[in-house]
């Protein structure tokens, strides 16, 4: 398999995450891109993928983009039922998750540490304040309900670890950067999910490097 992501990219960091927690290192060719540069403008990523973005997972004559489908393909091929239930009440509870991840909490965490480390990392210039507290109200809302429902679980679907750890958890290294200005300290079962997916072994071994070491 082939697998196409960038760094310090949630979307990239849970497959690649998946891919190591599923034991497909092995058997797949990572090849990173760097966006800055524009190295993923490229032919051969848009024949892949014609939104020319990534994760990108090649399997044999199979392409397939988008990165929670990536994670569940994934976790199908390599009949991990803990990870990635086949039960139709935990597959619909994954699919929850995952939408809600992507249109509401991950957003509001994407929103805040865009501005407030992205930005910095990648010289697009200084933090636009409106854009940070808009984010820190959505964050306030969406974290919440992950608060609740962390109330009696370690993880979203339960005691053990899921795909859709990988999906709501996928900002952990950002939101918990010391600059994020994203309102951990509010949510205290949030904060300690976070910190329990970090010390999942695949998902550590993923953590984002500053850039300049990333890059070596
Ligand atoms: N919904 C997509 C998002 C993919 C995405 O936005 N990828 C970013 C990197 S995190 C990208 O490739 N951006 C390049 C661009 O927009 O030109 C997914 O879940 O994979």
């Amino acid at each position: 398999m082939k697998l196409y992501v960038t760094d310090l990219s949630p979307n990239s960091r849970r497959v690649i995450a998946a891919v190591g927690h599923l034991g497909f290192d092995g058997e797949t060719e990572i090849q990173k891109y760097d966006l800055i540069k524009g190295e993923h403008r490229s032919d051969e990523l848009k024949a892949v993928n014609p939104n020319q973005k990534v994760p990108v997972l090649v399997d044999g004559d199979f392409s397939l983009w988008e990165a929670n489908p990536i994670m569940i393909y994934l976790g199908e091929r390599a009949g991990d039922e803990a990870f990635c239930p086949t039960d139709r009440r935990g597959r619909i509870e994954v699919v929850r998750w995952m939408s809600w991840e992507v249109q509401h909490f991950n957003r509001a965490l994407g929103d805040i540490v865009w501005e407030t480390v992205a930005k910095q990392v990648f010289g697009f210039g200084a933090p636009d304040t409106a854009k940070i507290e808009a984010g820190q109200e959505n964050f306030r809302r969406f974290a919440e309900v992950l608060e609740n429902h962390l109330a009696d679980r370690n993880f979203v679907l339960g005691d053990d670890l899921t795909i859709a750890d990988f999906a709501v958890g996928s900002h952990s290294a950002l939101a918990m950067h010391p600059q994020s200005q994203v309102p951990l300290e509010e949510f205290t079962r949030v904060n300690a999910y976070l910190e329990r997916l970090e010390a999942v072994p695949a998902w550590a071994a993923t953590a984002p490097k500053p850039r300049a070491e990333a890059a070596e």
